[in-house]
């Protein structure tokens, strides 16, 4: 069979690097992105040698600012990994799962690895019910302890077992009004493939500078697009970047509140 490539994503400090070393035994080959320094790292899962576990930069957010989120989100659209594991420091819920919605827009699988189970366990101060984050998600959702080793053969299983191709892979829906922008935006973008034009619609709205040099598109469907953003921002008021920051927020405030039980009173700012 051909190699199959895995890539890990997670913001700094989520455990990454102590989960890459569980799943590879740290065999990894190191070297530069092309084009920048930041290290790029990939080794071999220990349970199944034909996956290739790509370590990609820690970063909170897959906008165009930084070399991290450059790196990050051009392999997620470029190389097309077979699968994202995304890996989510458990006691920093709400501002995790902001990088978290951007990986489930670029329309990759993933899977979460819900990191550092051991601190939230000793803190008492939340619950988190993984089964219903799964279930409002959309997607497997395994709690483990990357430093301790905890679960962390049940997330590999998780990782080979679950059949990508289903087809049934969910993206995150936002407001109606910026559903419908998203929409008619994609239907200027029928050069791209079915699988990537939300991704696109979704930057375009944001009027990404990257992404808007990236693509070819007619004066005419530009002009369309920009249209279509012009009407979004009159009807929330707001410009097209915030409006989709906080369509996030919005989604991550639902799922916290249908899947976590805050035990004493002093629930996480999401800033
Ligand atoms: P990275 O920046 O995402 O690569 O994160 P690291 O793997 O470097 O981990 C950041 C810090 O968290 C280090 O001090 C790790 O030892 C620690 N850490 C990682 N995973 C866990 C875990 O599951 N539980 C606890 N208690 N600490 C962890
Ligand atoms: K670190
Ligand atoms: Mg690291």
């Amino acid at each position: 069979a051909d190699d199959m490539t895995m890539a890990l994503v997670g913001n700094p400090n989520s455990g990454k690097t102590t989960l890459f070393n569980a799943l590879t035994g740290a065999k990894q080959a190191i070297g530069n992105w092309p084009g920048v320094t930041v290290e790029r790292k990939a080794g071999r899962l220990r349970k199944d040698k034909t996956v290739v576990l790509q370590d990609l930069p820690g970063t909170y957010s897959l906008s165009p600012y930084s070399s991290e989120e450059i790196v990050t989100r051009n392999f997620l659209i470029d190389e097309a990994p077979t699968r994202v594991l995304n890996v989510v420091d458990a006691t920093n819920l709400e501002r995790n799962l902001y990088l978290t919605l951007q990986v489930m827009e670029t329309g990759r699988p993933l899977i979460l690895a819900l990191n550092m189970m051991d601190v939230l366990a000793k803190e008492h101060r939340r619950e988190i019910n993984l089964k219903k984050l799964s279930y409002v998600l959309g997607v497997p959702v395994v709690g483990i302890s990357a430093i301790k080793g905890d679960h962390v053969e049940e997330l590999v299983d998780q990782m080979l077992d679950h059949d990508p191709q289903c087809g049934c892979y969910p993206y995150p829906e936002y407001d109606p009004r910026v559903e419908s922008a998203l929409s008619m935006i994609q239907d200027q973008l029928t050069a791209i493939p079915q699988a990537k034009r939300r991704w696109y619609a979704i930057k375009l709205f944001e009027r990404d500078e990257q992404v808007q040099k990236a693509i070819n598109l007619s004066t005419q469907q530009r002009s369309e697009i920009e249209q279509t953003i012009a009407t979004a921002e009159g009807l929330f008021a707001d410009t097209s970047d915030s409006i989709i920051v906080n369509a996030r927020y919005d989604y991550i405030a639902r799922i916290i509140a249908m899947s976590v039980v805050d035990k004493e009173d002093f629930s996480e700012s999401m800033s």
